[in-house]
């Protein structure tokens, strides 16, 4: 069972940007920033405003959800709620042969966890791959479901930060002093310039 450290998910207010968002929310274990963006888009036009953004010196994407790790930070840290009808970061490539053939992440990495719902992907039922449903978004309970590409919804952005990941051993003692990981990230880049 994961347990979210508290002290760091301090909402951050660094980001100015265009659309309404969830506060930036680190996520100790694999050091990644997560937000949700609270004005409805298509997955077409969600994707290509989160590869915009920019938070912590890192480009945004759609949120990769690749462990089950990961997504059980996310319920903890923005709560179920939140979560349903949200837009991720998984697709699946056109002329595939089955609802579940071809799916892939955004940035690539490797398609290994899943959580789709029971009956899950299905194309909207047919079970037939009609590449009518090949985006994913969140149920209420956090399960799968594939959609098509311009059913609007909420979506959650992902930044990797390339150079100011905090080391396990400072965030032990971070997480002690009550600091957020942003402040710390900011810090660092401001000693290294220094
Ligand atoms: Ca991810
Ligand atoms: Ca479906």
């Amino acid at each position: 069972m994961f347990h979210v450290r508290h002290s760091l998910l301090i909402p951050v207010l660094l980001f100015a940007g265009g659309a309404t968002s969830r506060a930036q929310t680190f996520n100790p274990t694999n050091g990644h920033y997560y937000e949700i963006v609270t004005t409805p888009a298509s997955w077409t036009d969600a994707n290509t405003a989160a590869s915009a953004r920019i938070f912590n010196g890192a480009n945004g994407y759609l949120g990769t959800i690749t462990s089950q790790n990961e997504l059980d930070f996310l319920t903890t840290a923005f709560g179920l709620p939140a979560l349903n009808h949200l837009i991720i970061g998984g697709f699946q490539s056109d002329g595939q042969s089955a609802p579940d053939a071809g799916w892939q992440w955004v940035t690539g990495e490797t398609w290994s966890y899943t959580n789709w719902n029971v009956g899950e992907p299905n194309d909207g039922g047919s079970g037939i791959e009609l590449d009518r449903e090949n985006r994913i978004v969140l149920n209420s309970d956090a399960s799968w479901n594939d959609v098509p590409s311009f059913t609007p919804g909420f979506y959650l952005v992902e930044y990797t930060p390339a150079a100011d990941t905090p080391e396990p051993g400072m965030l032990a003692m971070l997480g002690g002093l009550g600091v957020s990981g942003a402040a710390f990230a900011q810090r660092r880049r401001r000693a290294r310039k220094a």
